[in-house]
């Protein structure tokens, strides 16, 4: 299979070797050395992005209004095959060929509060060279990936039909879920306010979708599959999610579950730098709440899942997806005891 598939790009098994890459839980990523170059390759899950063709539509308008406006930015876009086509098809199955950005490298996890700023202020870029593009001209590539309200229905879904040995297992932490509802409601009152902006959003901000340089300075942004019209509490909110602890939703000794104030701090500045002239107040006042949405919404995400036999993310073992439930949980009740002492930071920034 792979080998139709390069030859599609003028490559073949033969000169190339093909490595599996990364951790993403959705789609399938290789890493391909060809004798003198290095691409991406990955497999689009269409049991997630059920429409692959408006994936590649968003990067090519993404693509096309970068080149004219930010020409300096720097943009992967996909390699075009032989056929013309900047994402193939074959049985069924749908292909893209990054170039492998040459003196770049990405890290799984943040281990310093300068890598955490360097990763927000490539966020906070990639919303504001983008806002002036109409995102109305963005597909939506999930529906409805991060509203949090059907997420929270979609539990209460599973609760009702899901699988019954598990949910009497879960009762514990599907009551601490429970107990963290308002974070529905104040979801649900900002998005009715005007200040609350509909942004070009990345909607995937872990660190190890950041390209960093030697000297561990960001270059740019990768996996582009749900930049969709969203809100900047999901960038924020995932980056927080994913940098503020020293261990992964993976983690199973919750013991290590910290939030670092000073890797908050570093993403507020961080995103800031590119954003705080865009931001309106009301968003900058949301940047707590933010970690909490995100958070939030992967806990359910996750105890969902395993309430419905893990038919999304896959489990490597029994109860995997409960374990990252639990994990999400604990790190939430972390961040919860720090809002009093975070609340306030980035909230004064005023416009310049
Ligand atoms: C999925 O595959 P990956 O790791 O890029 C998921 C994110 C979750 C994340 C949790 C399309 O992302 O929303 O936060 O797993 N992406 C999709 O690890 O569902
Ligand atoms: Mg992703």
């Amino acid at each position: 299979m792979l080998q139709t598939v390069l030859k599609v790009y003028g490559l073949s098994t033969e000169s190339c070797r093909v490595d599996s890459f990364g951790k993403g839980l959705i789609n399938h990523t290789w890493v391909v050395n060809c004798d003198s170059k290095k691409y991406i390759l990955q497999c689009i899950n269409q049991a997630v992005f059920k429409k692959p063709q408006l994936v590649a539509s968003n990067i090519r308008s993404i693509s096309a209004y970068l080149n004219k406006k930010h020409p300096g930015y720097h943009f992967v876009s996909p390699i075009i095959s032989l056929t013309g086509e900047d994402m193939i098809r074959i049985e069924n199955e749908y292909y893209r060929l990054f170039p492998f950005v040459t003196a770049s490298h990405s890290i799984e996890v943040v281990e310093t509060p300068q890598q955490a700023y360097e990763a927000a202020a490539q966020f906070g870029k990639f919303t504001r060279v983008l806002n002036e593009f109409d995102v109305r001209n963005l597909n939506i590539t999930i529906p409805h990936f991060h509203d949090l309200a059907l997420r929270y229905q979609q539990f209460i879904t599973a609760l009702e039909t899901g699988n019954k040995e598990r949910i009497r297992q879960s009762e514990h932490l599907v009551s601490e879920l429970h107990s963290y509802a308002t974070i529905v409601h104040e979801y649900k009152s900002l998005l009715s306010d005007k200040e609350f902006k509909i942004r070009v959003t990345h909607h995937d901000t872990k660190i190890s979708n950041v390209l960093f340089d030697e000297k561990d300075k960001g270059i740019c942004v990768i996996d582009l599959d749900t930049v969709m019209p969203g809100y900047f509490i999901s960038d924020v909110g995932d980056m927080m999610r994913t940098y503020l602890s020293p261990v992964s939703e993976e983690e199973n000794d919750f013991s290590k579950i910290i939030v670092r104030e000073d890797f908050y701090k570093a993403i507020v500045d961080g995103y800031s730098l590119n954003m705080q002239d865009v931001l309106t107040n009301k968003e900058k006042q949301s940047f707590f709440f933010a970690g909490k949405f995100m958070i939030y919404m992967q806990a359910l995400r996750f105890l969902t899942d395993h309430l419905i036999d893990d038919i999304y993310y896959g489990a490597k073992y029994p109860g995997h997806n409960y374990v990252r439930a639990n994990n999400q949980a604990v790190l939430l009740k972390e961040l919860v005891k720090k809002e009093q002492a975070l609340t306030n930071y980035g909230v004064n920034q005023d416009n310049p």
